[in-house]
């Protein structure tokens, strides 16, 4: 009788401990994906706004980078594309914008839109890492089958 209580007993730890396994596993699994993930590793361009030109007037950047432009002139400007809208841009004021598609994005000054114009392309994160990525895990599997 005390016996069989003292195993029951047992039975609920076990699962108890189980439980808080697998939470404790979902936690450190939900932890690697934010640190990894895409967030992590964006950057933030700087594109200033002076004698009426963006400079650099052309910028590569990866998907998920953040372009931020600053109006270091004397007079107001903008940024204008088609996704993406500043509106008037005092002297000292910045605007910023992050890129989530890939694609060339050309934009312009609204208010010196014929000699003001800039390009931002976005490219998707490389698909070299992805593939090198996976051989590296199938390497792994393998070494694991082997042992
Ligand atoms: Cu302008």
């Amino acid at each position: 009788m005390l016996k069989q209580s003292s195993n029951g007993m047992k039975k609920v730890m076990f699962i108890l401990l189980a439980v808080l396994l697998a939470a404790s596993v979902t936690a450190v699994a939900e932890n690697a994906t934010s640190t990894n993930g895409v967030s992590s590793t964006n950057k933030i361009i700087d594109i200033s706004m002076k004698n009426a030109a963006y400079n650099p007037k052309s910028v590569e950047i990866s998907m998920g980078d953040t372009v931020k432009w600053t109006n270091m002139d004397s007079i107001d400007h903008g940024v204008e594309g088609s996704i993406f809208k500043s509106g008037v841009m005092s002297p000292g004021q910045n605007y910023e914008f992050q890129f989530t598609t890939p694609g060339v994005y050309n934009y312009k000054c609204p208010l010196h839109p014929a000699d003001m114009t800039g390009t931002i392309t976005v490219v998707a994160k490389s698909s070299i890492n992805s593939i090198t990525d996976a051989a590296y895990v199938s390497n792994k599997t393998i070494k694991l089958w082997e042992t």
